[in-house]
């Protein structure tokens, strides 16, 4: 049996996969904070990421590392820089030193949250942060590119969505992702034989999705769960939010601290300016840019 480096174990999405991934593998479970409640099978590993020692000490002798470890939202940049930036390099740098090739590497939707919600994306956009915590997950992607290319490991970058029980806003209908397919999705990046460098959108099967998540199902990705079947009950209870942070896939992250033009990241107001000049001309049977803009693909009769 494979054992794993499961970093930032003690957080939400850590407890999650441990109790799935339980059985299939060895956990060592490393966190700065006390990891509760072990199990047959799981060892705690204390340490701080920030700390090139402590990560030389908790992934040697690991077949893969899971890197969850890091802050998980938006913070200040001395956090920020600490957790994410640091310890994310030094997570890389650890493993290389102790010979572990395979890292699956927890990064965000918010290395994308830019990206305007009529948009489907898939793993060849650039990134399009919405926060210095987007920028971080950015950060990590390409630093995983660097330690592929240059030293030959295999990395596997999970843009992880919103791993809960059940999606609590109408925002996470498109971009949730349950415990169990996360587990199954980090399954792949551990067992899959033969990974360079990949991206994939850590989310389930969803309706309402922002992603085309074809790289994860050519790799064996197979999600058993959709967000829709939340869908009434959520959004019974949603409330009007903002309605600028309504047009992007990253929410509120994208609005948040904003001090400039927010037209400038929106292109499709330009287009409706464009739409709306059209209109008083009378434009013939063309139809109008918004139009022709690409709408959320239609999902699939057959499951995948
Ligand atoms: C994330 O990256 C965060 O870690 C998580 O706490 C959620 O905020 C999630 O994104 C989301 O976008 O819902």
């Amino acid at each position: 049996m494979k054992t794993i480096l499961i970093t930032g174990a003690a957080g939400d999405v850590g407890t999650h996969l441990r109790r799935e991934l339980a059985s299939k593998y060895h956990l060592r479970l490393s966190d700065i904070k006390p990891v509760n409640n072990l199990a047959a099978g799981e060892k705690y590993a204390p340490g701080d990421i920030a700390k090139i020692a402590d990560t030389l000490r908790i992934t040697r002798g690991v077949d893969a590392i899971v890197h969850l470890g890091g802050f998980s939202v938006e913070g200040p940049w001395d956090m920020i820089l600490r957790a994410n930036i640091v310890g994310c390099y030094n997570m890389f740098e650890a493993a290389r030193r102790n010979g572990v090739k395979r890292v699956l590497f927890a990064s965000s939707n918010h290395a994308t949250g830019f990206y305007r919600r009529d948009q489907k994306i898939d793993h060849c956009v650039l990134t399009k942060p919405d926060s210095r915590y987007g920028v971080s997950k950015a950060f990590g992607e390409q630093l995983g590119s660097l330690y592929a290319d240059k030293y030959g490991m295999e990395i596997f970058c999970m843009r992880i969505g919103n791993v809960t029980v059940a999606p609590p806003d109408k925002r996470r209908l498109s971009n949730w992702i349950s415990p169990g397919d996360m587990a199954r999705l980090v399954s792949v990046g551990i067992d899959h034989p033969d990974i360079k460098f990949e991206i994939v959108y850590g989310v389930s099967d969803n309706r309402r999705s922002w992603y085309d998540n074809s790289n994860a199902y050519r790799l064996g990705y197979r999600p058993q769960d959709d967000a829709e079947r939340f869908a009434a009950e959520v959004l019974a209870k949603e409330q009007p939010g903002d309605p600028r942070a309504e047009l992007f896939q990253g929410g509120n992250f994208v609005f948040a601290e904003i001090g400039g033009d927010p037209s400038r990241a929106v292109p499709k107001l330009k287009v409706s300016a464009v739409q709306s000049r059209r209109s008083t001309k009378s434009t013939g049977s063309r139809k109008p840019k918004a139009a022709q803009m690409k709408k959320p693909a239609k999902r699939s009769k057959t499951r995948r």
